[in-house]
This record gives structure tokens, sequence and C-alpha cells, in this order.
């Protein structure tokens, strides 16, 4: 049988073109992949534990948060939070930032943030959900606590980036800015192995996905744009497929295997889109340019905004690059 690579050897093996504190960026890594473990078991089971549904409260945007939601975050904080790589840690499902400063952490070097169960809606009717993280180095000095600042940097400033996808099988996909490789769980071993390598956004792609029950709400440009894809033009294999999930993390997976574009435009009801900036976008956008695509909001670069609060939303245009190009150019014309 050929000899597969596993996540825990990958690691290890690439620690040289980690930027900073190899070993820790390691291990931290490791921690991350044993958190998704642990959801990705409570997920398999979940319509057997009574843990779908509500869990009867609302996270700090005032969405309505799932057991699992819940479940996924403590997990996330719980292994993160026992071995000493990070000083602190922000969630979309929590108000404020963490501050872990005890003995353990004095020293440590990074924040993590973190999207724990995203698409979380979906899992009551057993479709893909995922997680997102996203890696910073602190900016304020090692053994004091961590500051608003150390979490409000640029996407530009990410060491690494991922997310965990729960779907037919859980992938771990990652980058430390060396490229993006993503890893299958093996059930059976309890490990994850190397499956996806060096993965790149095809050429071209003829996908799209948007939520078009919004269509009344969207800017004049993405009207136009989304009109533009379903216009029909063979030479440019429009009209293009619509795929939409509704799971952040399904969409951009299969756009960045396949070939597509995902879009989540500002609207006259969600003024500043729905997508967070330093949970979602920032990963992603990471991601995909690691990838061969293109992240914006619009006008500019994701991964240059700077963000100005924890739970900041953003319009978020991301895939293949020429594809993001294009809605650009159609926003662009419209201002
Ligand atoms: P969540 O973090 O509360 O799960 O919200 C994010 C999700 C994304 O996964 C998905 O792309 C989007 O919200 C779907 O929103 P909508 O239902 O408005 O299309
Ligand atoms: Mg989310």
């Amino acid at each position: 049988m050929e000899r597969h690579i596993t996540l825990g050897e990958f690691i290890v093996e690439n620690q040289k073109d980690f930027p900073y504190a190899k070993g820790e960026l390691s291990a931290l890594l490791s921690s991350i992949r044993l958190a998704g473990k642990m959801v990705n078991q409570q997920i398999n089971k979940a319509g057997l534990a009574e843990i779908l549904g509500k869990a009867g409260k609302e996270n700090i945007q005032g969405e309505s948060q799932a057991k699992l939601d819940v479940m996924a975050n403590d997990i996330f904080i719980s292994s993160l939070r026992k071995r000493g790589e990070i000083c602190g840690l922000a969630s979309e499902e929590l108000e404020d930032y963490l501050v872990f400063d005890d003995r353990i952490h004095k020293n440590a070097k990074y924040v993590v943030l973190i999207d724990p169960l995203d698409g979380s809606s979906n899992i009551d009717v057993g479709i893909t959900v995922g997680t997102i993280f996203s890696i910073y180095r602190r900016i304020t000095p090692e053994g004091s606590k961590v500051e608003l600042k150390d979490y409000l940097q640029p996407g530009t400033k990410q060491v690494a980036a991922g997310y965990l996808i729960y779907g037919t099988s859980t992938i771990l996909v990652y980058t430390t800015g060396n490229g993006v490789n993503g890893f299958t769980f093996d059930p059976g071993i309890g490990s994850f192995f190397l499956s996806h390598p060096s993965i790149k956004f095809p050429a071209t792609g003829s996908t799209y996905s948007v939520n078009e029950g919004n269509y009344v709400h969207f800017p004049a440009g993405i009207k136009k744009y989304i009109k533009w894809v379903q216009e029909l033009n063979e030479e440019e294999n429009r009209p293009f497929t619509s795929r939409y999930t509704g799971s952040l993390v399904a969409d951009f997976h299969r756009n960045m295997l396949l070939g597509g574009i995902y879009l989540y435009p500002q609207g006259t009801t969600a003024p500043k889109g729905k997508l967070r900036l330093l949970y979602e976008c920032n990963p992603l956008a990471f991601l995909a340019e690691q990838a061969g695509g293109k992240a914006s909001d619009g006008l500019k670069r994701i991964m240059e905004l700077q963000p100005e609060e924890l739970h900041e939303r953003v319009p978020f245009i991301c895939g293949n690059k020429e594809m993001v190009e294009k809605a650009e150019e159609f926003l662009t014309s419209c201002k």
C-alpha cells in the first residue's frame, strides 16, 4: 500500500517554512487538528445525542446559537487553552476576546480567531458545516496581557489560516503562506492524511454562489453581474451554474477545487454584508490568494482592510481571480 503522509508529519516536515516560533506554531496547528476531530465526532452523532437544535441563547450578533455552535466553541477554546501556544482567542460566538495570561501562556506569541461552527443553520438538516481559523503573531510584548490591537490586524499579517469541512468526508485545509494543502480524516485510523496537495483554483470557473433571494437588496453592480453570468455566451461558458449551500466553507471549498466565485454583497438589509472580516473573510482570503485566487470587498483587497472592531462585517467576493475581477468591474462601473 502506498505510504500516505499524515497531517502531523506534514506540519513537522514543513516547519522550516514558518516565519517565526516554529515549534509553537506546529503545536498550535496540532491542537486545532485535535479539536477538529472532537467536533467532527460530535457532529457525526448529533442526531442521536440530542445536541441538535437551538441552545436558547443568542450570540453577540443577535443570531440564535445552535447547541453545536456552543459545543464547538467550548471544544476549541478548551483544547487551545490547555496548551501554552496562544495568549488569547477571539470567537464569532463570544462578545469579547479571551486573555490567557497564566504561567503556561505567559510567553505565547500567537492569537487565534475562530468561527467554531460556520453554517450552523445547516446542522439540523444534515448539510455540510465547517470551522474557520486564523492565526496571528501578537504585536504587544510577550509577557503582557493581549490587547484588542493584537486581534485587529489586517489579514496580510496572518501567519496561518485554514478550515475544517465536515462533509461527506472531513477535510482540514490550511496555509502558512506557502501554498494550500488539504488533509482528509480517516475515521478508522483517527488521523488526517494528505489528500489535496498544493491546491490551486483551476484556470477558469463557471460556478457562482450567491443568495439570490437577496437580489432586490443588492447594489446595482452586483445585480448587473448576476444578469451577466446568466446570459448565454457559449464561448465564455455562460450561463454559469449556480451552487449555494448556505455554508460558506462548503461553497468556498467547492469553488476552490472546481473553479467558481462566491459573493455575499452588502444590501439594503445588511449594509456591510453578513460575513465577518476577522473570523470568515480574512482566513478564506489568505487561502484563496495562496491558491491563486482573489478576495475583495468589491473595491479593495480583503486582506488589506484595517479592522476597526472584532465583529466587523464586510461584503465578500472570493474565488477565481478573473471571475472576481469581472464582478469588481461591474461594481466599479456602477459607482
Ligand atoms: P454563521 O457564521 O452564523 O453560520 O453565518 C455565516 C453563514 C455562511 O456560512 C453562509 O455563507 C452564510 O451565512 C449564509 O447566509 P444566508 O443564509 O444569508 O445566505
Ligand atoms: Mg460563520
